[in-house]
């Protein structure tokens, strides 16, 4: 009864007009006859941000009226692209939208491509926090996300010559999906010094004192479900200079300058996100971003919960809290510290609060991905926070001690602190001692994990602290907003969109497999697809494809474990078989467009020799006119969400070669086959998974087996290696200046010649080019090819996002939905 009819709250594109000339006309202050694409979209944004508002209200006030458990999602990435288009689709308002738009002479996807892409993350692990929150907020539970309000996303990618170049992403202006709350702040302490004093009753009290002050100001993005009125929030941290009495002395003494570089320097804590994909630098700036960001949210969580008078041991009935990677571990130290040293608890009482709170994530298996930071740069900046460290690392020893009194050993394996010059503190042995459950990404990367990485940890504590949740992705986002012609072909066999939150309703569309007119409107739209994209390529590039020719995909970070020099190896390969044939062969060739797309970190030499590589193969195969359309070869530059939602429906085939026992998970696997392409890719991740849902006469595998690999690298590192002889010639191509100065690639050719070849390239070529001969004959039976299409989308049910949060739900969180609907 308490909520009434809003008046921003359009049904028909009559009230969405009125809306949106509200806007243009008061709150940007325009006249309707200069209104340009970018005010139709800033008045767009705001109408449908409206509408969310009052949603969002709503669902934060009886959150905390029914005051049940809450999850917080701590990341340093959310991903999230475009909010607009989602938006719409979410409440379901996009057709007035479209027409209303439409008679103020305004086509919608021109309006929604004005949007700047929120990108607050680097790949998989960022686009990852982004589809949990659609699908936390989709199935109705009460969730947060935490993160780093980043002035600077990941950088924007240009190809100079064919060498990456970066530029900054300010992305902050205009913004209409944040909201400043410039009253819920909190001061965040570094550096210092610990004071042990002795209290009246003897007990030690530990106090942090002097340092410097940083504020955190909260800035909110409303995150709208799909189909339901619950709008939960991302709450991401901005820093500032505090306000204390220190800067105002400063600037009664006169001393401007050094009161603004104060700022400056306060400031720079959220100015910028890592651009490291997987490699791990021990930066001190780094270190002030995570600890900054833990404290904030952990006091807001605090203060949240101290409102409801609850007794300290109640804290993990009403929080759980998810760390996305070993990013946020000081999160476990923070919540210790404040209930042992602020809150007064025991040290057992508190521990036994903390682990019982906090999940852990891992992503990945490799070594140089692993976070340590070294102890006299953890000591400098968090001094109180070391020590908890050692106390942890004491109890916890003294339990494995007793636990296995006879091996020494183990205890300097399974320390937190790693006896190395400097020492340094192992974040993810941190993770998993603090943590009740800690979980790989895939069945294989959790399985590796055990049997690896945190070996001794399911000796210590027993296997039930260590599962698996594979990981999925958004079909809202994935499959019903970037490929809307597909999603309204297969709601139309399944009579509703009912599929979009229960998608495993998808495998009817078994029923349909051979229904002529199904197959070829669902080839229509491959192909519709295919031309949008064929179209953005011509704009971006200038080069033309043709859009009957078999796309093949690789979009994702560049590195040499996800192994993009296979691919483009694997493409030189075809451009010199092309060249040696005769007309008569080439007239039975299937023509292929090989797109690959992605962005080095700027620091990695190599992956910036791939992509170098990739371009100069590019300029010399796309202006051979003997070749034609035979063979093209795209990069696309500055590979984004917007962008990913424009290629992963336009794929035949893509790509997802990692070397084996390698990749996590990945996630645009799915992607790509939930918009009907077919994968190529190695037994790796979720790939082993995808397979076993679509079955394997859908998926084209190749390469060695991750139980493989360790033997082969180590015959490798023995002078066991023998050059492929396919590889071999494109070497020999490269060498002989095919593609311009040999000397820009030579590091490239070594790191397989000479140095061991670690990624086992040479290894899987044969079965890597063979499998691609395999592609190529089956997309000249399209009938055949259409089948294993729609059977594989009808299988991928598993994937979706809502079934990895329903999982984490009940397995780690132990929370349940709360509906706002009623
Ligand atoms: C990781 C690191 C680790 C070292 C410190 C710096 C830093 C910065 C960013 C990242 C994130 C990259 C890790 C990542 O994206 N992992 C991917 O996670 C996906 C979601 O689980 C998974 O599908 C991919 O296989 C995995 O590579």
């Amino acid at each position: 009864a308490w909520r009434k009819h809003s008046a921003s709250e359009f049904k028909t594109k009559e009230e969405f007009e009125k809306e949106l000339v509200r806007h243009i006309e008061t709150t940007l202050a325009r006249s309707l006859y200069n209104c340009d694409e970018h005010a139709a979209y800033s008045g767009t944004a705001l109408a449908f941000r409206d509408r969310l508002i009052i949603e969002w209200n709503r669902t934060q006030q009886r959150q905390t009226l029914t005051d049940q458990k809450r999850v917080y999602y701590l990341s340093l990435e959310f991903l999230m692209g475009r909010a607009l288009d989602n938006a719409m689709l979410n409440v379901g308002q996009k057709d007035s939208a479209r027409e209303g738009l439409k008679d103020l002479g305004f086509r919608i996807e021109d309006v929604i491509n004005q949007e700047h892409d929120a990108a607050l993350g680097n790949g998989g692990l960022g686009r990852l926090a982004a589809c949990f929150l659609d699908s936390m907020a989709t199935l109705n539970y009460p969730a947060w996300g935490y993160g780093l309000r980043y002035r600077y996303g990941i950088f924007k990618q240009e190809i100079v010559d064919g060498y990456q170049v970066e530029i900054p992403d300010y992305w902050l202006d205009n913004n209409p999906w944040e909201f400043p709350r410039h009253e819920i702040t909190v001061d965040i302490q570094f550096y210092g010094r610990v004071n042990n004093i002795q209290d009246v009753s003897g007990k030690i009290v530990h106090s942090w004192e002097g340092g410097e002050i940083v504020q955190a100001v909260a800035y909110d993005v409303p995150i709208p479900g799909f189909g339901t009125k619950t709008t939960n929030n991302l709450r991401l941290w901005s820093s500032k200079a505090s306000s204390g009495e220190f800067d105002f002395q400063k600037f009664n003494a006169g001393d401007y300058e050094s009161a603004v570089a104060d700022q400056q320097r306060a400031e720079t804590i959220s100015a910028v996100l890592y651009p490291n994909d997987n490699l791990e630098r021990g930066k001190e700036l780094r270190l002030k971003q995570q600890y900054f960001w833990c404290a904030a949210s952990l006091h807001d969580i605090v203060r949240r919960f101290k409102k409801t008078k609850r007794a300290w041991s109640e804290f993990p009935d009403q929080v759980a809290i998810q760390l996305n990677d070993t990013h946020p571990t000081l999160a476990i130290v923070e919540l210790q510290r404040i209930l042992i040293d602020l809150e007064g608890l025991e040290w057992d009482e508190a521990w036994n609060i903390v682990t019982k709170t906090f999940g852990y994530t891992n992503h990945t298996v490799l070594p140089e991905a692993l976070e340590k930071w070294s102890v006299p740069l953890v000591q400098n900046l968090l001094p109180r926070h070391l020590q908890i460290i050692y106390d942890i690392n004491l109890y916890f020893l003294q339990s494995v001690e007793k636990k296995f009194p006879n091996d020494r050993e183990i205890l300097s394996r399974v320390s937190i602190i790693e006896e190395s010059h400097p020492k340094m503190v192992r974040m993810a042995y941190l993770a998993i001692i603090g943590s009740h459950k800690v979980n790989g990404v895939a069945e294989l990367h959790s399985d590796l994990l055990k049997s690896t990485l945190f070996k001794d940890f399911v000796a210590i504590y027993g296997p039930d602290r260590f599962m698996n949740v594979t990981n999925g992705v958004t079909p809202r986002r994935w499959l019903h907003q970037a490929n809307p012609a597909l999603s309204a072909l297969i709601a139309k066999k399944l009579g509703g969109h009912e599929f979009l939150t229960d998608l495993t309703l998808l495998d009817n569309l078994e029923n349909f497999v051979d229904d002529k007119e199904f197959r070829a409107e669902w080839s229509n739209i491959k192909t519709q697809n295919k031309l949008r994209l064929a179209n953005f390529i011509q704009q971006t590039t200038g080069y033309k494809v043709n859009p009957t020719s078999l796309f093949d995909v690789q979009v994702k970070r560049i590195h040499e474990y996800k192994r993009q020099q296979l691919n483009i190896f694997g493409v030189i390969h075809r451009y010199l078989t092309l060249k040696a044939m005769s007309a008569e062969e080439r007239k039975k060739v299937v023509p292929r467009v090989s797109i690959i797309g992605g962005k080095a970190a700027p620091g990695y030499w190599m992956a910036k020799t791939i992509i170098h590589l990739i371009n100069k193969v590019s300029a010399v195969v796309n202006q051979d006119a003997d070749i034609g359309d035979l063979l093209k070869v795209i990069f696309i530059e500055d590979y984004n969400v917007s962008k990913a939602e424009i290629i992963c429906p336009a794929s035949d085939i893509s790509e997802h070669i990692s070397t084996a026992g390698t990749e996590g998970s990945g996630t645009s696997n799915m992607k790509f086959v939930m918009n009907g392409g077919l994968i190529i890719g190695t037994c790796d991740g979720a790939n082993i998974e995808i397979t076993r849902e679509i079955g394997e006469q859908n998926i084209f595998l190749f390469g060695n087996l991750a139980e493989d690999v360790e033997d082969l690298r180590h015959r490798h590192f023995y002078g066991d290696f023998q050059l492929d002889p396919h590889l071999a010639k494109v070497f020999e191509a490269i060498k002989g200046g095919m593609f311009g100065d040999a000397k820009n690639f030579e590091a490239l050719i070594s790191s397989i010649v000479e140095h061991g070849d670690y990624y086992l390239v040479s290894d899987d070529f044969n079965s890597y080019i063979t499998t691609h001969g395999m592609v190529d004959e089956a997309f000249k039976n399209q009938d055949e090819w259409l089948a294993k299409s729609i059977t594989s989308v009808a299988r991928m049910g598993f994937f979706s996002t809502d079934r990895v949060i329903n999982e984490y739900a009940d397995s780690i969180w132990n929370v349940e939905p709360l509906n706002v609907n009623e």
